[in-house]
């Protein structure tokens, strides 16, 4: 399936992997890459020298294209701007914020830039400011989340927009795949159906509770500080929810979910650590090769889209 994401970013199947911090570090994205996806490291808050490292082992383990996302509420965020643009990776998709003041530079180093986007008003700004494609993301999605659904912010930025446009937040299968490519998506970026691929380097107690995950198990911490976070309900969630009904201060809930992730991530604390995932963990029940993932989907994409015709 050719599209201008796959012509783009020079890959086989518009499939995009999410860059999820303490998650998407260098095996996850090769593996991605090398199933003829897109592979992207997630810089997340992490410094950049560990951003320079990612990218050198990633391609130690492919040939094959791949990117870095930059999470911009990051204080490191500008030394990694520069990190990606020495090192040199095929696209650098960012998120929570605006990449503007960056933008000039990536495209000097010939890198395709991917801004994550939750509003029309900011894909059309990122067109003007000379993005290659956006990525809409749905609140159905994990981690820092908009207020949009996909399936209505999906083809607003389409209308918008003349770039591509990369749907993402709820996609996890075919069926996902398929929907998003009727919204006029050229492509889908995924994140939760790979927390549980078998190169996924995170704990198997987070995967598990992926896995085990049911429909209603969502939860959206932070609605009151500006950064609204997905994740799955547990004693953390629970907790944050009740001092944010209460009105704790932000540096109260703040100190709550310092560490967290990583506690849920790297030691598989699942019950006091932040389990982010999207609302499609609950259709997220098979831990595969990311391989055995992108050609299911793309089969049952093809298979499905087959019968629009
Ligand atoms: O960035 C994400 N997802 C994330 S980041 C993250 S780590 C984190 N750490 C501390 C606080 C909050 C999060 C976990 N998950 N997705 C991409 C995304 N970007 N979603 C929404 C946006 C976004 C929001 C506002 C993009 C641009 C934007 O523009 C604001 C502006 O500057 O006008």
């Amino acid at each position: 399936m050719k599209t201008r994401v796959t012509k783009l970013l020079g890959i086989e199947y518009p499939i995009i992997q999410g860059g999820m911090a303490w998650v998407a570090e260098h095996r996850l994205a090769a593996a991605v890459s090398e199933a003829g996806g897109f592979g992207i490291i997630g810089a997340a808050n992490a410094p950049a020298e560990w951003v320079r490292e990612e990218i050198r082992k990633a391609k130690e383990l492919t040939d094959k294209p791949f990117g870095v996302n930059i999470m911009l509420l990051s204080q490191h965020a500008e030394e990694i701007a520069k990190v990606v643009a020495e090192e040199g990776v095929k696209a650098v998709t960012t998120g929570a914020g605006n990449p503007e003041k960056y933008m000039e530079m990536w495209k000097n180093a010939g890198i395709r830039v991917i801004p994550v986007v939750a509003s029309v008003a900011m894909a059309k700004r990122m067109q003007r400011a000379g993005a290659d494609a956006v990525v809409a993301e749905g609140m159905e999605s994990g981690g820092h989340i908009g207020s949009q659904t996909t399936i209505t912010l999906v083809p607003q930025v389409v209308d918008a927009v003349d770039i591509p446009v990369i749907a993402a937040g709820g996609i996890a299968d075919g069926r996902g795949f398929a929907a998003a490519r009727m919204l006029g998506a050229e492509a889908v970026q995924m994140g939760t159906r790979f927390i549980v691929s078998e190169e996924s380097v995170v704990h198997q107690n987070y995967k598990d509770r992926v896995l085990k995950a049911k429909d209603i198990d969502s939860e959206v911490t932070g609605t009151t500080t500006g950064h609204p976070v997905r994740c799955l309900r547990n004693q953390m969630t629970r907790e944050y929810l009740k001092k944010e009904k209460e009105g704790a201060s932000f540096e109260e809930l703040e100190l709550l979910t310092l560490g967290s992730l990583r506690k849920a991530v790297v030691e598989g604390d699942t019950v006091h650590g932040t389990v982010m995932a999207g609302q499609s963990a609950g259709m997220v029940v098979k831990q595969q090769t990311c391989r055995e993932m992108i050609l299911e989907i793309m089969e049952q994409a093809e298979e499905l889209l087959k019968c629009q015709a």
